[in-house]
């Protein structure tokens, strides 16, 4: 639905769909509490619109249908009203603007199981409720005006968090934290801003060269604030994406039986024959608290059909795109021209080497491949024995953070959108700087502030278009 209205109350189940110990059926809008109090059976007595925020009440779900009954011998009418109970509840009120979407808020807590949850449902949408799209609830918190977009969008990253560190950077977002520095940012350029405009209805030179000092500086300080917010965010995508790891090397090394190893399970077929793998598989996994999407790909080898041909073709390309490496080599073979292929198309790039098969004889020449990948990590397992991984663990994590990332800063920017607008404002303030230093009017110096405003302005949802809001919340689980 395009735009939908926010007057409308809209309802969703609100949990997984599937057997729970409860489920719950959530309300928000102008209607949310007549609504409740038509299918509410208080065990109290006291309908929900009488009720004040913030208490929780027990009684039941019922669809009430009534009829008139004429006594035939007396012709005398009465009213019979038939209840039909559907579950017995907990029902939640959350009164406006104290909820989540700053709207009159019920929450049906009912037992799981989607027949149940689906009768709550309908019988909200009988007495006047619309079914919520997806995200539409977070949608309301941010067009009430509870929640910036940022904000918003951290909600998302809370509930898809793949690992603990992902999560603290999402909740710290949710918080406001990035909000918080953006604005502070924003007022700043404003600030300058003003004093530019305020020097143009005062031409006195001296006067002139003074505000184009005091604002040089300010400016410099402002780009290298937003220059380490940038540089962050490197770290803070790995958190919220997963940093692209790819396993590669000759046939036969035993790069599946390392990707199952990594998965825990026997996903990827193992064979003695080289060739086995012939596509590539991607999965996300965990290691040491980072989200790795790991990559399992075609051994390098000289390939005669052309399905095996366009497996290493994709392998390679997986070589190229990766942000970290897992080049292995089989330690009781001797290096190959197919080796020294993979070492080659590699060794620039950031790369751990895993010498495996270490419970067998040795035969690789271990000197050779240090020769040719000079101050590289080398790790030995032995993947099929699970022998030494956690030193290879150990390694990616360190790799990864490079040890020298504060943890309380990891990833205060985690979401390219927020990065984008970031190197567009840094554009303009550029702009601005080097118009000074070339002694430009202040008007287009002005200019430039205004439009590095208007592109932070953009992370929190200032000036936003519906296509944006589209694309965030189609995003989100109906129900959020
Ligand atoms: N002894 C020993 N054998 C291993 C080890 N790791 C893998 N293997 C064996 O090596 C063979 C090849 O393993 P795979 O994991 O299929 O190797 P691959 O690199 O994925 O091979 P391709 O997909 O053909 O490129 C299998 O027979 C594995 O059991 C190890 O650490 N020690
Ligand atoms: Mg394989």
């Amino acid at each position: 639905m395009k735009n939908p209205s926010l007057k409308d109350t809209i309802c969703a189940i609100s949990t997984p769909v599937g057997e729970a110990g409860i489920g719950i059926v959530r309300l928000s809008g102008k209607k949310a509490l007549r609504i409740a109090d038509e299918i509410f059976m208080p065990k109290n007595g006291k309908r929900p619109s009488q009720l004040p925020g913030y208490t929780v009440h027990y009684g039941h779900i019922v669809r009430r249908s009534s009829f008139v009954n004429r006594e035939s011998s007396t012709n005398h009418e009465s009213r019979i009203t038939n209840h039909e109970v559907i579950d017995e509840v907990l029902l939640t009120i959350m009164r406006a603007p104290k909820s989540y979407t700053k709207e009159d808020v019920i929450e049906i807590n009912a037992h799981g199981g989607i027949t149940c949850l689906r009768k709550i449902l309908d019988l909200v949408v009988s007495k006047g409720g619309r079914l919520a799209e997806p995200g539409e609830f977070t949608k309301r918190a941010f067009l009430n005006g509870r929640i910036d977009l940022s904000q918003a969008e951290a909600v998302l990253d809370v509930i898809t968090a793949r690992t603990e560190a992902g999560l603290r950077a999402a909740r710290r977002q949710l918080g406001g934290e990035l909000s918080g520095l953006i604005r502070k940012i924003t007022d700043a350029i404003l600030e300058i801003q003003a004093n530019a405009e305020a020097s143009l209805d005062f031409p006195d030179e001296e006067l002139q060269t003074f505000e184009y000092a005091t604002i040089e500086v300010k400016l410099a300080e402002i780009i290298v604030e937003l220059e380490q917010l940038l540089d962050g965010y490197q770290n803070g995508r790995v958190l919220r994406e997963g940093i692209t790891t790819v396993i590669c090397g000759k046939a036969n090394v035993g790069k599946s039986t390392l990707m199952n190893r990594f998965l825990k399970q026997k996903r990827v077929i193992v064979t003695p024959l080289p060739g086995t793998t012939r596509d590539a598989i991607e999965e996300i996994v965990n290691v040491r608290g980072i989200p790795l999407k790991i990559v399992d790909t075609a051994g390098i080898m000289h390939a005669e059909d052309e399905p095996s041909k366009e497996g290493v073709r994709r392998s390679k390309k997986y070589m190229e795109s990766a942000d970290l490496i897992l080049l292995v080599l089989d330690s009781s073979d001797e290096l190959t021209k197919e080796d020294i292929d993979s070492i080659d198309a590699v060794k620039d790039k950031k790369i751990v080497v895993i010498i495996n098969k270490t419970d067998l004889p040795e035969r690789l020449q271990i000197n050779e491949v240090k020769k040719r990948l000079l101050n590289k990590k080398i790790i030995r397992i032995s993947a099929k024995k699970d022998k030494s991984l956690n030193r290879l663990y150990d390694a990616i994590y360190n790799m990864i953070w490079s040890g020298s990332i504060d943890s309380s800063h990891q990833g205060a920017l985690t979401n390219v959108r927020h990065a984008a607008a970031i190197e567009k404002a840094l554009h303009h303030l550029e702009s601005a700087k080097s118009g000074i230093a070339d002694n430009i009017g202040m008007e287009l110096i002005a200019v430039d502030l205004k439009d590095a405003r208007n592109e932070l302005g953009i992370i929190a949802g200032e000036n936003f278009t519906g296509d944006l809001l589209d694309r965030i919340f189609s995003q989100f689980c109906i129900g959020k």
